[in-house]
């Protein structure tokens, strides 16, 4: 495949959250990609995450929508690790504390049981791993990014979405949901994940 091709088919995102839609759509803009999601292809599934790393649920995910759509396909794991819980969430990250709780309760269920650690033993990381099918006989290739921070005392700020108003980046001293979603884009996880799957990209077309 070509990158001519590549902007015939486009690359499905596949996930059924759609905050990392949005996020990763507005990464993939500038290169004239176009983003499909499983919506727009029609496709319905729950893939089982039954993986115990980022790596495996990112592999489960990308081979099983791949295996429907047939096009170039990427798929996100991603989660947060809180050093003072043995890095819990992590894989857990999406239903921690119970799968029907809302991105708040999340957060306030994960405040309450650090509530007692100390600030400088409250750091944490999030992590992505996107996993990047491009054909039926080519390897799935994984792009990793990784941002530290700690997690605060009380949420602050209203964008992003799950973790983010509980998580304080160590440079900018801010929370994600501080930050719009450009600059958040340009340090976090997810973005530093999909800007090696950009360097790489040049790599695997032909
Ligand atoms: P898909 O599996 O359909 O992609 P999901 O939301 O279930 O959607 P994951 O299994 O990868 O995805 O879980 C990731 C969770 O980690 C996500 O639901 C958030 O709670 C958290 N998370 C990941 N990236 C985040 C970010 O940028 N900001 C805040 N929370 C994030």
């Amino acid at each position: 495949m070509n990158i001519i091709e590549l902007r015939q088919t486009g690359i499905l995102i596949a996930t059924n959250n759609p905050h990392k839609v949005y996020e990763l759509r507005q990464l993939l803009e500038p290169y004239a990609i176009p983003v499909k999601t499983p919506e727009e292809l029609g496709i319905k599934i729950n893939v089982k995450e039954t993986g115990k790393t980022f790596e495996e649920n990112a592999k489960l995910k990308v081979e099983a929508y791949y295996s429907i759509a047939k096009i170039p396909t990427i798929a996100d794991d991603s989660g947060l690790e809180v050093d003072a819980l043995n890095k819990e969430p992590g894989v857990f990250s999406a239903r921690y504390g119970g799968e029907h709780l809302t991105d708040e309760e999340r957060n306030f269920y994960l405040l309450e049981k650090i509530k007692h650690i100390a600030d400088y033993l409250r750091t944490a990381r999030f992590v992505c791993v996107l996993a990047f099918k491009v054909a039926h006989n080519e390897p799935v290739k994984f792009y990793k990014g990784i941002v530290e921070g700690k997690i605060l005392y009380q949420p602050r700020g209203k964008n992003g979405f799950g973790y983010d108003p509980i998580f304080e980046e160590i440079r900018t001293k801010k929370s994600f949901a501080e930050l719009s979603l450009e600059e958040k884009n340009q340090i976090s996880h997810r973005g530093k994940a999909l800007q090696q799957f950009l360097n790489d990209l040049i790599l695997i077309l032909k």
